[in-house]
């Protein structure tokens, strides 16, 4: 009886550290946090700071946690990724990045301006 309660509890922590995984986190990430068909940004360069994934290849608005703030990042979907510096894909082009590119620098023309992207 005793032992079943214990592997009860070990399940429960397991289902809450795979929740904790999927989304943003404001912990520095490791590139290899980075799911397969998901686009990654990063807040600093080299992949570091704040950190958010999202799948699939769009995205209108990437939301209060990183607009503005990606240095760096890495499109892991099959196709080429577009940012643009408003939100729904509103303002400059600011680059455009290959399936499978990662960009430790984005560089100074998309630096902490990116608020949306798409498929492009
Ligand atoms: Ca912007």
């Amino acid at each position: 009886m005793k032992k079943s309660l214990i592997g009860g509890v070990v399940a429960a922590a397991c289902i809450a550290a795979t929740t904790v995984v999927a989304g943003a986190t404001q912990a520095s990430a490791n590139p290899n946090d980075c799911p397969n068909n998901a686009v990654c940004m990063w807040g600093d360069s080299n992949y570091e700071g704040r950190f958010l994934f999202v799948p699939g290849t769009s995205r209108s608005n990437v939301g209060s946690h990183m607009n503005d703030h990606t240095t760096a990042l890495w499109n892991r979907t099959g196709s080429r990724v577009c940012p643009y510096d408003h939100a729904k894909y509103g303002g400059s082009l600011l680059a455009i990045v290959n399936t499978g590119e990662s960009r430790p620098n984005i560089g100074s023309t998309a630096n902490d301006r990116i608020s949306s992207w798409r498929a492009c």
